[in-house]
């Protein structure tokens, strides 16, 4: 209530200066005073300050990209990766030449055709040619950049390789569990109507290809240079598997599967020992020091990109890239989830 009863009086306030402001300008105009009056002064000081506005805004965005430049993701860790950062660089290159060109214009304009006496705006409404340019060009340059996104696009969601591993994410509030296919490389069966109990993915039973699925939490183990399918599915709302360091990221929708595929090409040990990341970690980690939080080692990670909820951010899931020998090790360790149920 008390916060309401605030909120009225700032409002209130508001209206009387602005009722002030009225009667002051009023009672100017009644004693013939041309203070409001916008003077040639004004304009110029106006155009000046537009261009310095220009140095100051270009100065604030080089600033940005010297600052943050060292807190972008490490190389790509998987194979189209590699295709998909050069395809990110030629649009941010693209869109920032265009981006600085046309800020320059529009400022300078600005600053040099500031209203003047002795100055006449010339009437010019329209132009065919120019209309055509302005129109024609930037729908070429859209094409090239949305052609090349459809193909990359094509590459991560096309039909994976016969014999790609196949995971299922399964995305639920707010976790993730992960279910190989097994010896069979087939995915049993499942439903929402299964769920219940130790089954929280609803598999079904009596489903033979289902026998050997494996399900695990907590950490996904992946080898190095093959192919991995992932089919992705969510129990209630819409998540997104997003793998940052795999440039690859798909949304989890209930009712449907979702997949898509990647190799990966760098192994978790190896990507830990790269200058980049090193560095990333002492600054991640002096920041937790200060903040008396225990050191984080580099981890692949697959987290939620949608805001689902509450505890949103509890979705997140380590992704441990091993050689395909270390991976054949963890796997036969690992049990079938009906056969410990
Ligand atoms: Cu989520």
């Amino acid at each position: 209530m008390i916060k309401l009863l605030v909120y009225v009086a700032i409002v209130l306030l508001i209206i009387t200066i602005a009722q002030l402001v009225r009667v002051f300008e009023l009672a100017a105009e009644l004693k013939g005073s041309k203070n409001n009056e916008v003077t040639y002064k004004d304009h110029r000081n106006q155009g000046r300050m537009m261009f310095g506005f220009l140095f100051l805004f270009m100065a604030f965005c080089l600033w940005q990209c010297v600052k943050y430049k060292d807190s972008i993701l490490p190389e790509s860790a998987s194979v189209h990766g590699v295709d998909l950062d050069w395809l990110m660089w030629f649009n941010m290159s693209f869109i920032g030449i265009v981006f600085v060109i046309l800020n320059i214009l529009l400022f300078y304009f600005t600053y040099k055709y500031y209203s003047r006496p002795d100055q006449q705006a010339t009437y010019y409404p329209h132009n065919n040619k120019l209309e055509l340019i302005w129109t024609i060009v930037p729908a070429a340059a859209l094409a090239v950049i949305i052609i090349l996104g459809i193909k990359m696009w094509n590459t991560i969601t096309e039909p994976a390789a016969n014999d790609a591993i196949i995971i299922e994410l399964y995305a639920k509030q707010f976790d993730w569990s992960a279910r190989y296919a097994g010896k069979d490389n087939q995915l049993g069966h499942s439903s929402y109507k299964n769920i219940g109990g130790a089954n929280a993915l609803g598999m079904d039973t009596l489903d033979a290809k289902g026998m050997d699925d494996i399900i695990v939490r907590n950490e996904l183990h992946i080898p190095l240079g093959k192919q991995v399918e992932f089919k992705i599915n969510s129990r209630d709302v819409i998540h997104s598997a997003f793998m940052p360091h795999f440039r690859i990221q798909m949304n989890a929708v209930p009712g449907m599967v979702t997949s898509m595929h990647m190799t990966p090409s760098i192994t978790t040990e190896e990507m830990r020992k790269r200058p980049e990341v090193i560095d990333q970690m002492k600054r991640i980690n002096n920041l937790r020091a200060k903040n008396g939080l225990d050191p984080y080692e580099f981890n692949y990670i697959l987290l939620c990109n949608k805001i689902c909820g509450a505890s949103h951010y509890n979705m997140q899931m380590n992704v441990v890239v091993d050689t395909p020998d270390q991976y054949e090790i963890w796997l036969a360790k690992q049990k079938p989830f009906l056969a410990k149920n």
